[in-house]
């Protein structure tokens, strides 16, 4: 019989924890040093996107395009430095509703676990909320140059697992993650919101109530 999946990879930030409060409010505070109010509408479109993506986006909203590059990146440093106070203090009841159970059961399953995130903080994250234990391998913004949608995080964690991509399941809350997973020839499951995850293979709103057999029957 023809066994599915073989892996799972994991996104980070809005799948397994909520780090999208404390990335807005480090934001929103560089907005108000630079003058202007950054919105929690504003936030979605940060989603997933990299640190100096996401900074571009930033000062597209605050209409502020004199900047070089280095007074850029300053200000993604400045803005991480903030972050990074926050996720410091983060403790695994942060973890969201349902996942160590789902993360218990897959591995129970022999399913081999990797994370797919675009963050540069991940290690920090995953050793403050204690889950780093469950995954065999960690792709990280440290460690690919493309961004999603281009499918070379999750194609590396399928290459490090030893997995095929057609055997891998991608979990995913951002629609530029859904895009990799899907040109990285891999079933992905959206959480989150259906309209924006359209080319996820199901969409899910949260692990709670989800157990890893009835994902797999959804899947097939
Ligand atoms: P950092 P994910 C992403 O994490 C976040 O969703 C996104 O908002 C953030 O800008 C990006 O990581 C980079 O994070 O500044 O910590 O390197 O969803 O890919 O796990
Ligand atoms: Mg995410």
């Amino acid at each position: 019989m023809d066994i599915f999946p073989l892996a799972c990879l994991f996104d980070l930030d809005g799948v397994l924890v909520d780090t999208a409060k404390y990335h807005y409010l480090a934001w929103k505070l560089l907005a108000k040093e630079l003058g202007f109010h950054f919105s929690e509408e504003d936030n979605e479109r940060l989603k997933g996107v990299s640190r100096m993506a996401s900074l571009e986006i930033l000062l597209e909203v605050g209409g502020i395009d004199h900047l070089g590059e280095k007074e850029k990146v300053a200000l993604a440093n400045k803005k991480n430095g903030w972050y990074v106070e926050s996720i410091l203090k983060m403790t695994p009841d942060e973890v969201l509703p349902g996942v160590i159970e789902f993360l218990l059961e897959v591995k129970g399953a022999g399913v081999k676990m990797a994370i797919g995130s675009a963050s540069k903080n991940t290690s920090t994250i995953l050793e403050r909320v204690g889950i780093g234990h469950f995954f065999d391998t960690v792709i990280d913004g440290n460690r690919v140059s493309q961004a999603k949608p281009d499918p070379e995080v999750f194609l590396t964690g399928a290459k490090e697992l030893g997995v095929l991509p057609n055997k891998c399941l991608v979990f995913e809350d951002a629609a530029a993650g859904i895009e990799a997973a899907v040109n990285a020839g891999m079933k992905s499951v959206g959480i989150g919101n259906p309209s924006i995850l359209n080319r996820a293979t199901i969409v899910i709103s949260g692990f709670q109530g989800f157990t890893w057999n009835k994902i797999q029957s959804l899947i097939s």
